[in-house]
């Protein structure tokens, strides 16, 4: 049901703002680009606006010059009365492009987030799926339109980023299904592995052998920290190192249950990541220092030394692990 009105969306309406949230990721991104695929397909006219220009390494992917990040400019000039929301649980989450929507606008809104607030006029959201790449594969078959090369590629990553590279609790068989059809439409998978993890800069390798560095045991190897410094986070390498994952490596050490990564941003004042595993809350260890996220993966801010901010966060971590 939800399908049909979706396409039914796609076919009476025309020339259509497409953005996602903030920051667009590998998901939001491919989505767009796929859903790009199949609107040229049906004939339509469209404008992609997103806040900020989406990361550099996803610009191997074809249409990706589409991007184009909103300036104030815009506003007054551009009106759209259809848009098309991908990957973004609420409207506020687009952040400025939101100004380009007409008072009466109609909106298709395409997601997978259990908390979406459906804030479409109509709303395709299948909370089932790995990744909002997978519901627009399901627009193309339902509209019996073949996925071209570029539109598969651009899936392809939605689907390896939001699956931890088919990796996290959500990669199902219907997730491989996909990623099979999309190689039968000339996915190169080890190509799009390279370009999306294996390209890093020398400063992101500098900063994890910082965090590698740092890393101490606690609790008999059951909580692993790890952090960065504002000397180094301040530095001309640290300024561009991109931390996303690094948690990921006191996570993987054997016997860990809860991970810690530190980032001292400025002088006392931080940003903490926490990871766990056999599902120990660090939403609620989070909650306890005013931030949050999901029970195996949140974060927090916390003032003081790098010192004091890992005594607090081990005196709160230590009773869930004893
Ligand atoms: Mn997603």
């Amino acid at each position: 049901m939800e399908f049909e009105k979706a396409i039914e969306f796609l076919r009476t309406r025309d020339n259509f703002l497409l953005s996602s949230h903030v920051n667009p990721d590998g998901d939001g991104v491919g989505s767009i680009l796929g859903m790009l695929g199949l609107l040229q397909k049906l004939g339509k006219n469209y404008t992609v606006i997103t806040e900020d220009k989406p990361q550099e390494k996803l610009s191997f992917l074809q249409r990706f010059d589409e991007f184009t990040p909103y300036n104030h400019e815009m506003k007054g000039k551009l009106s759209f009365s259809s848009a098309i929301i991908i990957d973004s649980p609420h409207l506020e989450r687009i952040g400025t492009p939101a100004q380009l929507l007409a008072k009466d606008a109609q909106i298709l809104n395409i997601d997978h987030h259990v908390s979406s607030e459906r804030f479409g006029t109509v709303n395709l959201i299948i909370p089932s799926a790995a990744a909002s790449a997978q519901v627009v594969a399901g627009l193309f078959d339902r509209l019996k339109i073949a996925i071209d090369q570029d539109s598969a590629d651009a899936l392809y990553v939605g689907l390896s980023v939001d699956t931890g590279r088919f990796r996290f609790n959500n990669t199902t068989a219907e997730v491989f299904r996909l990623a099979a059809r999309l190689v039968e439409a000339g996915v190169q998978p080890d190509l799009i592995a390279d370009e999306l993890y294996y390209q890093t800069s020398m400063a992101n390798k500098t900063g994890l052998a910082k965090v590698l560095e740092s890393i101490e045991l606690h609790f008999d190897g059951k909580v692993a920290t790890s952090f960065l410094g504002h000397e180094f986070l301040n530095s001309p390498d640290g300024k561009d190192v991109d931390t996303e994952g690094f948690v990921n490596q006191p996570m993987s050490i054997e016997g860990v249950l809860v991970a810690v990564l530190i980032r001292e941003n400025e002088k006392g004042k931080t940003r903490v990541s926490l990871r766990s595993r056999n599902d120990i809350d660090v939403n609620a260890i989070a909650g306890q220092f005013g931030g949050g996220g999901h029970v195996r993966a949140s974060g927090c801010r916390m003032e003081g030394s790098i010192q004091e901010v890992k005594a607090k966060l081990l005196a709160a971590i230590g009773p869930h692990v004893k």
